[in-house]
């Protein structure tokens, strides 16, 4: 039989069980591409690391190490004090990654302190807005009104009650060094940021909307174009702060498409558009995607 030779380029490989179309996936392939080969990933339980690290096989190119849904910091903060102790301090990079659900609720303990370590280490967060390898329970990235499976709309609910909690202006507050939100939406701002990361010492942050086809109720060809219209609205404000101070944000068009250009798309949503308290709640959303707009300078 004839040596099969990987004809992949990437350092994510295909051959992955991740659903068509999966903007986490998507995100996940030019982030560590845009880290380089020298990089060790810590990496938290959840889709990205069911889907890609089935045993025996393994979709990565690095080495890469799963322990524990809330520990991908803690374990990143070990493997920097291994690099150092071996003298490879600025040869080897290491990145900790999770979903929403590690990043914004169970890891986040731990997310803190090795922010107060000062640890030079990129942190990404793939936001699917949702629990999604356990079958799509609200997580604290939730936003206001979405269907979960635990917040059903009904005849006392309109969806999840909760805020989004705002994870860039955390990052901030505990002074991390470069902050950066993007989406799957732009490919080229993802591989961008990542390497204007590394630029920075210290800790960095990016936060990735990545689309979740089923979680979201979405067709496998939309994680792209939503991942763009959640910029183009507003509902996800795509900014760089470095040092504190925002450098970038990716403005929205003049005239910025109502967010329920984006609502219509959503599984997740439809109830808004069929119960008549629905249109109240979609002002708020609309309004939130106007505050985002004059706060972030997105105009
Ligand atoms: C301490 C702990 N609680 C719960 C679980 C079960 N669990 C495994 S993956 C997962 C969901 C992961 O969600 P998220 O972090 O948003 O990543 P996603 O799957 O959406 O990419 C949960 C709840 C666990 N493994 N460990």
């Amino acid at each position: 039989m004839p040596k099969y030779t990987n004809p992949f380029e990437h350092l994510l490989n295909p051959g992955h069980t991740a659903c068509p179309g999966c903007g986490q996936l998507i995100a996940a392939r030019h982030v560590i591409d845009a880290c380089g080969p020298d990089t060790i990933i810590a990496n938290a339980t959840g889709c990205l690391e069911v889907t890609t690290s089935k045993h025996p096989t393994s979709s990565w190119k690095v080495p890469w190490i799963h322990s524990l849904f809330e520990n991908p910091s803690a374990v990143a903060s070990g493997i920097l004090a291994a690099i150092k102790h071996k003298g490879l301090d600025g040869k080897v990079k290491v990145l900790a990654q999770g979903g929403d659900g590690s990043t914004f609720d169970i890891g986040f303990g731990l997310i803190s302190g090795m922010w107060e370590r000062g640890d030079n280490i990129l942190y990404v967060c793939y936001d699917t807005e949702v629990y999604s390898n356990t079958g799509y329970q609200a997580s604290g990235a939730t936003p206001l009104d979405a269907f979960t499976r635990t917040t059903w709309p009904g005849k006392k609910s309109l969806g999840n009650r909760m805020f989004k909690k705002n994870m860039l202006e955390i990052a901030l507050a505990h002074r991390v060094g470069y902050v950066a939100t993007t989406t799957s939406g732009y490919i080229e701002d993802i591989k961008r940021k990542v390497k204007k990361a590394w630029d920075t010492p210290g800790p960095k942050f990016i936060h990735i909307l990545t689309p979740c086809v089923p979680g979201w109720g979405i067709e496998d060809n939309q994680a792209i174009e939503l991942g763009k219209l959640a910029q183009k609205t507003g509902f996800f404000p795509v900014v760089e702060f470095v040092n504190g101070e925002l450098v970038s944000s990716m403005k929205v068009p003049q005239d910025a498409p109502k967010v329920d250009e984006y609502l219509k798309y959503h599984a997740r949503f439809k109830h808004l558009f069929k119960d008549p308290k629905g249109a109240e709640q979609i002002k708020i959303l609309q309004k939130i995607c106007n505050d985002n707009i004059a706060k972030y300078n997105l105009k």
